[in-house]
């Protein structure tokens, strides 16, 4: 198959109504985190079961059609000795790999970050497309503040997302782009309106001076709200309408799909948020998830590394997977919650 065509089978396959992404690409610090708060070690056994668990889950292909992976657990097996990759490939879900390595502050700019990874990316490719990913993702970070983020950080994040997707794109892989507007702080949903519509507006020019084919990736952004420490949260309603026109302002129609990232909302906020957009009439673009926390802490509670959990625990994961698969369609119901 040619790279073009490569990359629109991938996309076709990812981009399906009803159906979202599951992130489960925590670096080693960020999982070990997680793991903390369940008071389990993160050694390389526990990280294997508990990828184990989320990609073993039964039905899960039904409402997630790819999977983000870290680099790790791109190499490691099944309880049944399958690759997870080919594990997860069986149960109709794209596997995916992060393939950044992480944010630095950005130099002469105080406050703001810049994500490092594209030395010696298009190398790396050779051995993830041997293992089987088909797609990958990138983060960008943005700290909001009065004056953050600096112009320098919007243009910095952006050419190297650009750079990224571009080099994904040469070797047949599916950019994931994800600039993520972080809702940490005390702003308004009007000041993170503003910092996301200049940072996606950014990152859809340097895509352009870049060459990326539009048609050929995803974009994961962060939805539009007020800071967390902020005294009035917005209603959903606001939330929906607000991150509904910065990405009319900013993404071209020719992205076939939009999948957020929850960022910190709970589960039920980043679905009933999510589900908001898809009520708002017809879109340009396919609007679905690509969670991380808003799908994995349920059963990352119900789990807590018992075995005797792993069923429990896949059942609350195919719920949030199931509710936000409604959601995505515009058909998610509070009462839904219960069942
Ligand atoms: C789960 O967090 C992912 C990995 O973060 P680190 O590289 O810092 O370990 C992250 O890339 C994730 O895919 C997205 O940020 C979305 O996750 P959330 O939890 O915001 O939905």
């Amino acid at each position: 198959m040619d790279t073009r065509s490569e990359l629109q089978a991938t996309v076709d396959a990812m981009v399906q109504p009803g159906k979202g992404l599951l992130a489960a690409d925590e670096s080693g610090p960020t999982i070990a985190k997680r793991f903390k708060t369940i008071g389990l070690e993160s050694t390389e056994e526990n990280r294997r079961a508990y990828r184990n668990l989320l990609l073993t889950t039964p039905g899960l292909g039904e409402f997630v059609s790819g999977v983000i992976l870290y680099e790790e657990t791109l190499g490691q097996k099944g309880d049944d000795g399958t690759p997870f990759p080919q594990l997860a490939a069986r149960n109709g879900i794209v596997p995916g790999i992060k393939v950044d390595l992480g944010k630095v502050p950005l130099a002469l700019a105080p406050g703001d970050e810049i994500t490092e990874g594209l030395d010696g990316l298009a190398r790396r490719f050779v051995d993830y497309k041997r293992q089987g990913a088909r797609f990958a993702k990138w983060r960008a970070v943005y700290n909001i503040t009065e004056r953050l983020p600096s112009r320098l950080a919007i243009e910095a994040n952006a050419d190297s997302l650009a750079r990224y997707a571009a080099i994904c794109q040469e070797a047949g892989i599916v950019p994931i782009v994800e600039p993520e507007v972080l809702m940490d702080g005390d702003h308004t949903i009007e000041r993170s309106a503003e910092v996301t519509e200049a940072v996606l507006h950014e990152v859809f020019d340097a895509l352009h001076r870049h060459r990326a084919v539009l048609e050929h990736i995803l974009l994961k952004p962060s939805m539009v709200l007020a800071g967390s420490d902020h005294a009035q949260q917005s209603s959903v309603a606001d939330i929906a309408v607000a991150t509904v026109r910065v990405l009319r302002r900013t993404v071209p129609s020719a992205v076939r799909g939009i999948v957020f990232l929850s960022g910190g909302q709970t589960p039920e906020e980043a679905t009933a948020n999510l589900d908001a957009m898809n009520r708002l009439g017809a879109l340009p673009w396919n609007l679905s998830f690509s969670y991380g926390r808003a799908l994995q802490e349920p059963p990352l509670q119900a789990w807590r590394g018992q075995p005797g959990n792993v069923a429990a625990a896949q059942q609350a994961l195919l719920k949030r997977a199931r509710l936000n698969g409604a959601a995505a369609l515009g058909k998610y119901e509070a009462g839904q919650e219960k069942g």
